[in-house]
């Protein structure tokens, strides 16, 4: 039996008061932040059985995304950088939850489940976003860490995927990369800037970005990170926290469910925007056309631009790796279909949650993932890796496969491959455009959205809905899928699923259809049935439009 004698009494300090019942969900535990104490001294405990269970370094991010500022979150980062292991997120959801008197009891059980070496070193490195919870949240966090005996370092103010660069950076030797923000910056600009090294011609209103910062970390990131980039890179930074509320109004999710673009940014036809979120691991694109109509570009326009961009190279290098595509079931269709028929691409979807595509895209040479939302990366297998560094040194290669090679090596050293990351993300959006030429337009026109809808329904509890086929359809409740179908037949082009929020307490519905007037109406028909067969709450919804 381990003494946990000590780590009770601190506990005690971080008592369980309101008794609230919650889930390690899609990205860890996300609700207001007054009832988060006891769960991130918790979750700093479990951290340190992790790390002493994986004999590595394991990250603590206090977040909550895209969540309005009251809110607040906590994830764990796994060694390489990934999301906690699923068969620990139950023992996350145990501690979270358990009774004061319960606490020793499922710490020990852990121990034993696991077969935990006490006695083993543990290091764990902590984060957090700004809103103005973090701070003491963190903080309770480390008291958590320090309870069970681990050893630290608090990283401060970091973006989300800053934090898992930096502990992929600590369990590689530091062969990923040096394990700081500092190594973060240098090691992303020194890709981007050899990428860019090509593009001698453009000018400065080609290499002018606006970036909408959602008043979060990534505002204050990118400002930092701005030197680095040597004016390669032109940005005009809006929402950058010095006046507006974090998420409020602006930032990728808003601009992607919203489709509109955010407050508080100047925008003339033509010009290329970008939305980060309030953590800054999702990026949106979007632009303004000549007669005033707003184009976005989501996860599956960058997932398209990136995948045509990585394939030219491929051939150009003349490797033979293969290029798969990982989304959700919120990829518009015509992205689908773009990707499938006309890049001939294999595309597979995976269920909503950043961990799902990642484990996917793992099974690839080079995986290339997004979530609609904009959350999403590159993963090159070791094998590709290696290829591709062999090609530079090849002395027998030709002149343009040498070349291709080494845009492949930049690419894959400006791309955070451990997670979705808005500026690392932005960077090679932007050093494609440079590379091809191409402008926001050129790139939205590979292929048209089918328009599209988003709603919310309120229900008494969203577990009643389960779902099967990467989230595609519904088994239950009893009619639900059967109701939805028949909905669905009626418009052409159309498509719509219902799934829980992992992230928030409602149920989301998505519909698509060829315009949107139909996509408005096939989302409310769904969302009316939601309401009556799933148990609905409050109002019936209303239709929304844009
Ligand atoms: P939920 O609330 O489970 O839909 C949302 C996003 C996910 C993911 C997580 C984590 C949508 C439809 N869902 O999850 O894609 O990003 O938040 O932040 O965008
Ligand atoms: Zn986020």
């Amino acid at each position: 039996m381990a003494d946990l004698e000590g780590a009770f009494q601190m506990s005690l300090l971080h008592p369980n008061l309101k008794g609230v019942i919650l889930q390690y969900g899609t990205a860890g535990f996300r609700t207001k932040a007054e009832e988060l104490d006891h769960v991130m001294f918790r979750m700093g405990q479990l951290a340190a059985l992790r790390s002493k269970k994986t004999k590595s370094t394991i990250g603590v991010m206090v977040t909550a995304s895209h969540n309005p500022e009251e809110d607040n979150g906590v994830k764990l980062v796994d060694p390489l950088g990934e999301m906690l292991a699923s068969a620990w997120e139950e023992y996350a959801t145990q501690l979270a939850n358990a009774e004061e008197n319960q606490l020793t009891v499922i710490l020990e059980k852990i121990i034993q489940e696991e077969k935990i070496e006490m006695h083993i070193g543990a290091f764990v490195v902590v984060g957090r976003d700004t809103r103005p919870s973090s701070l003491k949240l963190s903080q309770t966090a480390i008291d958590g860490i320090i309870s069970l005996g681990s050893k630290h370092k608090d990283y401060g103010l970091v973006t989300t995927p800053q934090l898992h660069y930096i502990v992929c950076c600590h369990n590689t030797n530091q062969m990923y990369g040096t394990a700081s923000v500092e190594g973060y910056y240098e090691k992303l600009s020194k890709a981007f800037l050899e990428l860019t090294k090509q593009t001698p011609n453009r000018t400065d209103d080609h290499k002018h970005l606006k970036v909408d910062g959602a008043n979060g970390i990534g505002a204050l990131k990118l400002k930092e990170m701005e030197n680095y980039l040597q004016k390669k890179l032109l940005i005009s930074l809006y929402n950058d926290g010095t006046a507006g509320k974090l998420n409020h109004l602006c930032g990728a999710d808003y601009v992607k469910v919203q489709q509109k673009r955010p407050e508080g940014i100047r925008m003339m036809a033509g010009e290329r925007c970008c939305s980060y979120d309030g953590d800054a691991d999702r990026v949106v694109y979007y632009y303004y056309d000549s007669a005033s109509l707003f184009h976005l570009l989501d996860g599956d326009k960058i997932a398209t631009l990136i995948t045509t961009f990585l394939k030219e190279l491929l051939t150009k290098a003349d490797l033979h790796l293969q290029v798969a595509v990982v989304q959700t079931a919120y990829a518009n269709g015509s992205s689908t279909r773009y990707l499938e028929e006309t890049m001939k691409v294999e595309v597979h979807c995976a269920k909503t949650g950043v961990k799902h595509l990642h484990h996917k895209a793992q099974q690839f040479d080079i995986g290339v993932y997004f979530e609609a939302n904009g959350h999403g990366t590159v993963l090159f297998s070791k094998d590709a890796q290696k290829k591709i560094q062999q090609l530079v040194e090849n002395q027998n290669a030709s002149k343009e496969q040498i070349n291709a090679a080494k845009l492949l090596m930049n690419t894959l050293n400006l791309i955070n491959q451990t997670v979705g990351d808005a500026i690392s993300d932005m960077l090679l959006i932007e050093a494609i455009l440079a590379l091809k030429g191409m402008t926001v337009q050129q790139w939205d026109a590979i292929y048209t959205d089918l328009p599209n809808r988003q709603v919310k329904v309120k229900v008494a509890d969203r577990r009643v809905i389960d779902t099967t086929d990467a989230e595609r359809r519904a088994v239950s409740p009893p009619g639900l899928q059967e109701a939805i179908d028949s909905l669905v037949q009626k418009y052409s082009l159309s498509r719509a699923f219902v799934r829980p929020s992992g992230t928030e307490d409602v149920v989301r519905v998505y519909a698509e259809a060829d315009t949107q007037t139909n996509a408005d109406l096939l989302a409310h028909k769904v969302s009316l049935a939601v309401y009556k067969l799933a148990g609905g709450v409050g109002e019936e919804p209303k239709v929304v439009r844009s």
